[in-house]
């Protein structure tokens, strides 16, 4: 048998809660922590990979039987975890036919939740291959084709702390962002923190007016550099030509204004502002009727939802093939994910828009060191694998806390839930809001 020591033999799941600022959106407000899920596989020939994914109880479920059944595969076999995922599901049942998650990632299919475990260990896997072999994950893919990946800023609406009686971390002096004068200042702190130089905001959560009050006072702040706003398909096909048409000069697109393929691909027909998605076009199976009514024009992947980074790359060829941009967008995520993106990112020709990164929001980490924004770009590390090593003591505080009766509410992610602390009527709004 070829590659013994690219055998599994131990695989570790860590769940952990991570800090997260109050951030708005159209469902609520992040919750104080959010559930990840730390994914380490050891080989034979002693070397360990990490990986990372959403970590709330549906997903952990599928990971802990997925886990088990890896001893005894190559970390080269990364075709066989799609297998062996659906053997999980089938066999044990895990999963309903669909389940709504949460922090807008909506009602997933049984699918989506495989693919989103998947992934986890996907990028584990191909961690631990890049080590084993004296290769960076990028050579793994293919190879890069640039040196650095350029991020944008995400700015969001903000509270300057979480509501009453929740814990929270440190602000890192981001403060509250409720106007378009507080994402003004967000967005500067942003440009001089970071170096970013296009700016998407979080929209979807005052009125149309206000947000388009937000984005032209970013343009005037920022003249000619590439905005974005994404209410996470809170408006009517009506109201999205009205912000497409009064925004149609400094937009560099709209993000999922309305929501769903057919609201999409109506608003598409009637505006020049190119529409981008992480929520109509979320499956290949999706794909078809999408490219067809011409719904969107950008795809942005979520290596997590997507199945990792060589189904990211498959995507990629897709949309090549029927002229539709690609990029990524994030939830809350750590710097495994963030180095998982730039690898992947760094292989796929014509990448025109800046990915967006939730990385800066997150004061912490698991890993050494953190990756850096310099200019808005994270350059693409050539040391084996992804190019960053977790730090024990960091995991096991951030477990310790998972672990905490205490913090249990906080293992699933939800916002609206997060949004009752402030508000106890609040349910999440019916779409279209606006
Ligand atoms: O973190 O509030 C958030 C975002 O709205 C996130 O949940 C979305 O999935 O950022 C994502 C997006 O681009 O829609
Ligand atoms: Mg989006």
């Amino acid at each position: 048998m070829y590659g013994q020591s690219l055998v599994i033999t131990d695989v570790r799941l860590t769940p952990v809660l991570v800090a997260d600022p109050p951030l708005l959106n159209t469902q609520g407000v992040h919750q104080p922590y959010t559930p990840r899920l730390i994914v380490e596989v050891a080989t034979a020939g002693g070397v360990t990979g990490i990986g990372e994914t959403y970590g709330d109880g549906k997903y952990l479920e599928l990971a802990r039987p997925l886990a088990a059944r890896l001893p005894g595969c190559r970390v080269s076999d990364v075709n066989r975890l799609f297998t062996l995922a659906d053997e999980v599901a089938v066999d044990a049942a895990r999963v309903d036919d669909a389940v709504d998650v949460g922090g807008l990632r909506g009602v997933q299919s049984a699918d989506k939740l495989r693919l989103s475990v998947v992934s986890g260990f996907e990028v584990a896997c191909l961690d631990a291959l890049g080590k084993a072999l004296g290769l960076p994950v990028h050579a793994v893919l293919g190879g890069k084709v640039r040196d650095a990946v350029e991020y944008s800023a995400y700015l969001f609406y903000k509270w300057a702390e979480h509501p009453a009686g929740r814990a929270s971390e440190p602000d890192d002096g981001w403060g509250a962002a409720l106007d378009p004068a507080g994402i003004v200042a967000q967005a500067r702190l942003f440009a001089e923190r970071h170096g970013f130089g296009s700016f998407k905001l979080k929209g979807g959560v005052f009125p149309p007016d206000e947000e388009i009050a937000a984005i032209r006072a970013l343009a005037e702040a920022f003249p000619g550099r590439p905005l974005r706003l994404d209410p996470n398909g809170a408006w009517s096909v009506e109201t999205s030509l009205k912000v497409a048409a009064e925004l149609g000069d400094v937009l560099e697109y709209l993000e999922d204004p309305a929501l769903g393929t057919p609201a999409m691909a109506e608003v598409a027909a009637r505006t020049s502002v190119p529409l981008a998605t992480n929520m109509c076009v979320t499956t290949f199976q999706e794909i078809p009727e999408a490219f067809a009514k011409g719904a969107v024009q950008v795809v942005l992947s979520d290596h997590h939802y997507w199945g990792g980074l060589r189904r990211t790359r498959e995507l990629a060829a897709v949309c090549r093939t029927f002229g539709v941009a690609v990029s990524m967008h994030s939830n809350t995520h750590l710097g495994i994910s963030l180095a998982a993106m730039t690898q992947v990112a760094a292989t796929v020709p014509g990448l025109d828009h800046a990915c967006d990164s939730h990385y800066p929001w997150q004061s912490e980490d698991v890993l050494t060191s953190r990756p850096r924004f310099t200019g808005g770009k994270v350059a693409v590390t050539d040391t084996p694998g992804l190019g960053v090593e977790l730090d024990r003591d960091k995991v096991a505080a951030l477990h310790a806390r998972w672990l905490d009766e205490d913090f249990r509410a906080l293992r699933e992610r939800d916002d609206a839930a997060a949004m009752r602390v402030a508000d106890p009527g609040w349910t999440t709004p019916a779409v279209p809001r606006w």
